[in-house]
């Protein structure tokens, strides 16, 4: 009776928003990366949402154990970078055109927060994230197990590879019957928008800019495809964990990994940082938005509001032919509240000299 009620008052609908998005090469169809799309009880006329909805990092911060164990970050210096394209793979991403945009000093982690890591954060503040909270996640239908297929209802119309999977979070990444206890070192799946912001609150960090995050991914190079440079595979090495095969049905794994992989596991960018393209997508705290101009910006934060934040890098799911979107000005976006089988997060925090 009670999940009757609780369910009455969340009354989640899970819906595709995908548009016709083409990328770079045929076919024109997309990773349905972006389509993953919860439709709050609020939309629905209920105010309240059924929650509590102030700010959850002060509730929980104050059970912060210092000793935890935050991600190393980096320090990087800052200062002018050419942000986005004018060669843009996915034009209507709003990938460009390229600008030149001023960032201050600013850490970032140097990879992405892990299972370990986020285990250690809810131990000790018993934070409960949205995806529990719902009571389900988007999973990736390669990744389930018969019995979890055997049960669900529907999928994603537009990208029907994605299916919301009740029982699916980040401790059971597959829905049900599947654990991270092996895993513990593969960056956190599940995690909406508002989880990554209570965690990295909580750490006394936060979610980089997409600006930031892009000067990070670059790498110091200057208009650039990925944070290495411009051929996917230097000296035939794979750079990223990506999907190799024919998206969606064969993912032949020649990178190592057909799932997310541990962090670190492949070369790090000339700043130090490790798979800011590939494994998992990233969120950050820019709203979305597709329209920029030429002009200059210094600290840009993104629009003042909006629907969906912008998440960036690409992921583990991520084919050319489908999502090419493995680039450092690649981007994409989610509502806030959505969380997927495919979607982390790194925290950045402010340098005060
Ligand atoms: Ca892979
Ligand atoms: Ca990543």
């Amino acid at each position: 009776m009670m999940a009757l009620c609780v369910y009455s008052v969340w009354l989640l609908v899970w819906v595709s928003v995908c548009v016709s998005e083409k990328c770079e090469d045929e076919p024109a169809q997309d990773c349905g990366c972006n389509t993953l799309h919860r439709v709050r009880a609020e939309e629905q006329g209920d105010e309240e949402g059924g929650r509590d909805v102030k700010n959850p990092a002060e509730k929980y911060s104050e059970r912060a154990n210092k000793e935890v164990i935050l991600s190393q970050m980096v320090l990087l210096q800052g200062g002018w970078f050419l942000m986005g394209t004018d060669d843009p793979g996915i034009p209507q991403d709003g990938e460009g055109p390229q600008r030149s945009v001023w960032v201050d000093p600013f850490y970032i982690e140097e990879h992405e927060v892990t299972n370990l890591q986020f285990q250690r954060f809810t131990n000790i503040t018993h934070y409960v994230t949205e995806a529990e909270r719902f009571g389900d996640s988007f999973v990736f239908e390669g990744l389930l197990s018969e019995d979890v297929k055997s049960s669900l209802t529907h999928a994603v119309a537009a990208a029907p590879w994605w299916s919301p999977v009740k029982g699916a979070d980040w401790r059971h990444t597959e829905g049900p019957g599947s654990s991270i206890t092996h895993r513990m070192d593969h960056p956190v799946l599940h995690v909406s928008w508002a989880d990554a912001q209570v965690y990295c609150e909580w750490a006394g960090r936060r979610l980089p800019t997409e600006a930031e995050w892009e000067f990070a991914c670059r790498g110091g190079l200057q208009d650039r495809l990925y944070p290495w440079g411009n051929k996917l595979m230097p000296r035939g090495e794979h750079y990223a964990n990506l999907w190799q095969g024919d998206f969606p049905n064969h993912n032949t794994a020649e990178d190592g990994f057909s799932h997310t992989s541990p962090v670190k596991k492949f070369p790090a960018n000339a700043f130090g940082l490790y798979d800011m393209v590939g494994n998992v997508w990233e969120w950050t705290s820019d709203w979305w938005s597709v329209h920029h101009t030429r002009e200059h910006a210094y600290n840009p934060k993104g629009p003042e509001k909006g629907s969906d934040r912008v998440k960036k890098g690409g992921s583990y799911m991520c084919h050319k032919s489908y999502c090419y979107r493995y680039r450092c000005a690649a981007r994409s976006q989610n509502t806030p509240d959505s969380s997927a089988s495919n979607l982390g997060f790194r925290c950045a925090a402010d340098f005060t000299p």
